[in-house]
């Protein structure tokens, strides 16, 4: 056993023990890229499940083209070989063909473009969210200030990989944050983005299906609804400057329970008032 490999399990054994005595994180590990992943990741939101299905015709339609064209060009090195045709032909033009070949490309990007804008539409726009948070592209980290909660701002930066190591172990290398964006599940939640200081960032998880570009002095919006509990991860996919590859985009998924409680202790730390049920409270707590 040569020293490399010995490092490499002694490596393995050493951060499989941290990973134990590392503090559990409440939630799965679900929305991260795998070695050798390929291809999307799994759907998490509607607009993914659409995107995926559209990237699906894509497919389709692209390998079609690719076979047509491959069998026209080995035609025609066959049929137009210089043994088979002495001479050359003085062929200029075909008007039949001409019109087909204007005719079919416009009827493809037709075809494509119906379902490219409707999913544009349907991506961009939210219908009935129960609530918006709204994203700010700092450099080099983001805040989530949530309007509809008392407007309190929760913000996100990289944790050291020391910490990361320490406090959130199962999270990988660079996508660990200190606080995550934290919603509840199956609930669509508004998401509005900008940016402040001098430079435009991207809020991207790919699992959900949401490529914002948040730029200073403009707001754009997209929304989520994500199913299933767990932690989620993207990164800033818009090149921002000095430390663009280290701020990571963590979501955090959890119950309703979890998420109301989640906003009371933040409203807290905030020093707002916590929600009151005007109508049904005590006078004491009035
Ligand atoms: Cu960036």
């Amino acid at each position: 056993m040569n020293g490399k490999r010995v490092l490499g399990i002694l490596g393995m054994v050493v951060s499989a023990a941290l990973g134990f005595a590392g503090s559990a994180l409440a939630q799965p590990i679900v929305g991260v890229p795998h070695d050798w992943q390929t291809n999307f990741p799994p759907p998490f939101t509607p607009v993914m499940e659409k995107v995926e299905s559209l990237n699906g015709l894509l497919l389709v339609i692209i390998t079609l083209i690719c076979i047509f064209v491959l069998a026209l060009l080995i035609y025609a090195v066959w049929r137009f070989h210089a043994s088979r045709n002495p001479s050359a032909t003085t062929t200029t033009h075909n008007t039949v063909l001409e019109i087909a070949w204007t005719v079919v490309p416009i009827l493809i990007l037709v075809v494509i473009a119906i379902p490219s804008f409707r999913l544009l539409y349907y991506s961009d726009k939210a219908v009935d969210p129960a609530f918006t948070i709204k994203v700010t592209g700092n450099q080099w980290y983001w805040t989530y200030n949530y309007p509809d909660q008392g407007d309190f701002t929760v913000e996100s930066r990289i944790l050291p990989e020391a910490d990361r190591i320490k406090q959130k172990p199962q999270v990988p290398r660079l996508l660990a944050v200190d606080e995550e964006m934290v919603i509840p599940k199956g609930t669509t939640v508004r998401i509005i983005g900008t940016a402040v200081g001098n430079s435009m960032h991207g809020w991207t998880v790919p699992g959900f299906g949401i490529k914002k570009t948040v730029i200073p002095g403009r707001l754009n919006e997209g929304w989520i609804n994500v199913k299933e509990e767990g932690f989620y991860f993207g990164q800033c996919s818009q090149i921002c400057g000095d430390n663009h590859s280290y701020m990571p985009i963590a979501v955090r998924v959890v119950s309703k329970d979890v998420f109301d409680k989640w906003v009371e202790q933040k409203k807290k730390a905030a020093g707002l008032a916590p929600a009151t049920d005007f109508a049904s409270a005590t006078p004491a707590n009035r």
